[in-house]
């Protein structure tokens, strides 16, 4: 289940282990191109329509009402409306840091200069249903919002045929103090959002997980509105020297492969012999999980064990893959930070297991995937802000310089760029 490479030797297998491939194939490019149009010239009836089609519910309302919200949040088991209280609580925090001024400074000859930050006024969280449909994911796409100043934050969520909503997932929207919910998904809810319907205001950005179709609808949105980035199928990597744990690193490596088929764990070791525990430990303990066949499937297709030189050689190759999660199961894991370039997530030492960051540290688990690490970011109070720049010249302030200001419009051959500047010296 999980193979053994020697990075020196194996490279080109190894590289074939792991690439993967996120292209849309063709077929869904048009079913979603398809739904995208027809929700955004016909509205609500192609929505209702869609949600008829898809998720075999004919809705009278689409939204959730407050009640069924405030029943679910009573419904749940109080041990888990406490953690995720506790858990929201340090995302709130963690995020608090992120929050970025706006500023202003006196530039050359005491004209003011600035950048205001302002919130995007409307987000719509998408939460996936089905197997992926995490309330944790809810709770790390509310924070960052919330805490940027968003005024209206909406969560959509597909109902099942008979118009119900996951309750977990109305729990943590009440945890999060979310009280609009749509009972809508797919591709069709990505489309109302961003080009609103007649029953449904237009977003500034939508956020969160989906399947395919909503992956591709919220790109082709993109530019419409904002979006987080597009997640694929998400990676842990584990760094680990002889001073590690075999069970912790394998229970690490199936926490993650038990999220989808696709998913990815890899562990990069100069220890043979914690290779071959590692190995050995994972064949044992896979039969008592269980989701032991996705696990198996994605270790199968996306699994590996590397055998390295070095831990230096161990950054490098972890670096090459640019994970989203990057676990440090060594001895000084604090001195191997330097040498990491890309990661979404770095967790330090064998008790910062990512089960932590899924749900509870703070930092977000929205990550980026697929090697974007190299240049994209998790998601943060950023994605929801924009920012707004200021300029203020007085009359003598342009006067002082509006003539280079001008023969530069001249250089540009626009006219009224510089006669703009010139009607304002003469005046
Ligand atoms: N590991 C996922 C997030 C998650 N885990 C949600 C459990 N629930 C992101 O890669
Ligand atoms: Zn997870």
């Amino acid at each position: 289940m999980l193979k053994i490479f020697c990075f020196a030797q194996d490279g080109e297998a190894l590289k074939k282990q792991l690439s993967r491939s996120v292209s849309f194939d063709s077929g869904v490019q048009d079913v979603v191109n398809d739904i995208l149009e027809q929700v955004r010239t016909r509205g609500d009836a192609a929505l209702l329509e869609y949600t008829e089609r898809f998720q075999g519910a004919r809705l009278n309302e689409m939204m959730v009402s407050g009640e069924e919200i405030r029943s679910a949040y009573e419904q749940v088991d109080s041990g888990f409306l406490e953690v995720m209280h506790e858990a929201y609580r340090n995302i709130t925090r963690f995020h608090q840091h992120e929050v970025e001024n706006s500023f202003f400074y006196e530039g050359a000859g005491g004209v003011i200069l600035g950048q205001r930050v302002t919130p995007m006024q409307r987000a719509l969280l998408y939460v996936p249903g089905g197997m992926a449909s995490y309330p944790s994911s809810l709770l790390m796409n509310a924070a960052p919002a919330k805490v940027a100043g968003v005024r209206d934050i909406v969560v959509t969520t597909p109902c099942d045929p008979d118009g119900r909503v996951n309750p977990h997932i109305l729990a943590a929207a009440a945890v999060a103090g979310i009280d609009s919910v749509y009972k809508l998904g797919g591709a069709q809810a990505i489309a109302a959002f961003a080009y609103g319907t007649e029953s449904i205001p237009k977003v500034d950005i939508i956020t969160g997980p989906g399947n395919k179709y909503v992956a591709l609808a919220k790109k082709q949105v993109f530019g419409h509105v904002s979006i987080d980035s597009i997640a694929g199928p998400s990676e842990v990597v584990v760094i680990a020297d002889e001073t590690a744990n075999p069970d912790f690193i394998v229970l690490d490596m199936f926490a993650q492969a038990e999220h989808d088929a696709d998913a990815s764990a890899v562990l990069i070791t100069p220890s043979e012999s914690l290779a071959a525990a590692v190995r050995e430990t994972a064949r044992r303990r896979i039969g008592s999980m269980l989701r032991k066949d996705i696990i198996g499937s994605a270790l199968e297709k996306n699994g590996a064990i590397v055998i390295v030189q070095s831990i230096e050689e161990a950054c490098l190759v972890s670096d090459m893959i640019a994970p989203e999660h990057l676990e440090l199961h060594v001895d000084r894991p604090w001195d191997l930070l330097p040498s990491i370039n890309h990661a979404g997530a770095v967790f330090i030492g064998s008790y910062s297991c990512e089960t932590v960051g899924d749900y509870f540290a703070g930092p977000n688990h929205t990550l980026p995937t697929n090697g974007t690490a190299r240049f994209f970011s998790p998601l943060s109070v950023r994605d929801f802000v924009k920012h707004t720049s200021i300029i203020s010249y007085s009359k003598k302030q342009l006067q002082e310089c509006g003539k280079k200001i001008a023969a530069f419009a001249d250089y540009e051959g626009l006219q009224a760029h510089a006669e703009a500047v010139r009607v304002r010296l003469d005046s």
